[in-house]
């Protein structure tokens, strides 16, 4: 009668965020499956005021359930997603390991929810900068086309999971206790150097790839092509981490293709797109931050201007609860559309 869901890395950023935001869902769940590393096997967390213990990841632990959600790295994406499909459940994926599979639908619910009718079991969740980037521009593009887009973020440590945001904070104490500090994860765990991110900015996340760019600047380039299916326009991206917890924010230059296209009228889409709020007052100085979008399921967006040299070209500024819109609230949000368009086998 309802749902059997699994939820691996229930103990993460993201996954804890999950157990959240499906307490919040509306459609019918029967079961909770928490999945983890061994290390977190018999640890307790609360879903629903019922005590679930989070259980070992093995491929038999996706046995009899429906929908499978995944936030534990790609390395156990690939390692398990496979099983949880072979076993008849449809799994959303959180990582990086599928986005760009071609079989494998790259969903943001306001913008290409129609793809999921494509699923062959697996569905992607875009990448958390990725996420609000869209929410922002869809309702432009489709009232004033979009040619290109350069972006530049400043993105929360929470986006590299819990250890970051601990690493931040025993160096924000140590330096203001004037001890000494280490750096042990970011600007990322898998490369050779670390910096301190605490009163910091890195212009580094993910490691380095082709073209000088870093995989989390490519992922926001070839995610924003698949998900607004189109090849053609213009992407470029920088991405910077900033000392803040929760709450991604993003500077977007973009260029519309109508020649009519005004501040006032983006401002009058974006009021009325779904999950947008518009937070545009300069004369009251209000425009959105982390720390008030951090929470909230919304992606928030104010700044908004001409370039005072190219004709179709503005500037925004976008902010989003990274493990939220950008991770556990769209995993659920694609739940909630496969449930509607009855893409779910049960
Ligand atoms: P665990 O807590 O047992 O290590 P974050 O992104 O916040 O760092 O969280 C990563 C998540 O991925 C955690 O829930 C973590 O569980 C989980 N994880 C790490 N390694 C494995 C594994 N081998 N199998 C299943 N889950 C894993
Ligand atoms: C970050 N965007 O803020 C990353 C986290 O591809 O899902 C998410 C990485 C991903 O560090």
């Amino acid at each position: 009668s309802g749902y059997h869901i699994a939820i691996v890395g229930a103990t993460g950023a993201v996954g804890s965020k999950m157990m959240e935001m499906l307490e919040e869902a509306t459609f019918p769940i029967e079961s909770v499956t928490l999945l983890a590393s061994k290390r977190s096997a018999g640890k307790v967390k609360n879903f629903k005021g019922m005590e679930l213990v989070i259980e070992e990841t093995t491929p038999d632990s996706f046995e009899g359930i429906d929908i499978a959600l995944f936030s534990a790295g790609g390395g156990i994406s690939k390692q398990f997603a496979p099983e949880a499909v072979k076993r008849g459940a449809v799994v959303i994926d959180n990582t990086s390991a599928y986005r760009m599979d071609l079989n494998v639908p790259l969903v943001v619910p306001e913008v290409n929810e129609e793809a999921l009718r494509t699923h062959q079991g697996i569905i992607a969740n875009p990448n958390c900068s990725t996420i609000q980037m869209m929410v922002a521009l869809e309702p432009i593009r489709k009232k004033y086309g979009l040619k290109r887009i350069i972006v530049s973020t400043y993105q929360a440590v929470s986006g590299a999971g819990i250890s970051a945001i601990k690493e931040m904070e025993d160096q924000a104490q140590h330096m203001l206790n004037k001890e000494g500090y280490e750096a042990n994860i970011l600007p990322c765990s898998g490369d050779q150097k670390h910096f301190p991110i605490a009163f910091n900015a890195l212009p580094q996340i993910d490691v380095f790839s082709d073209a000088g760019y870093t995989y989390e600047e490519w992922k926001m380039m070839n995610e924003t092509k698949k998900i607004m299916a189109d090849e053609t326009i213009k992407v470029a991206a920088t991405c910077v981490r900033i000392p803040v917890v929760s709450g991604h924010s993003e500077s977007i230059y973009f260029e519309v293709e109508d020649e009519l296209a005004t501040v006032f009228g983006i401002q009058q889409e974006l009021m009325i797109a779904p999950g947008v709020v518009l937070q545009d007052d300069p004369d009251t100085q209000t425009y959105p931050t982390p720390l008030t979008a951090v929470g909230k399921k919304e992606t928030f967006v104010g700044r908004i201007r001409k370039d005072l040299d190219e004709d179709k070209g503005f500037h925004m500024w976008v902010v989003s609860d990274n493990l939220l819109k950008g991770a556990a609230w769209n995993s659920i949000q694609i739940a909630e559309s496969l449930h509607k368009l009855d893409l779910v086998k049960i």
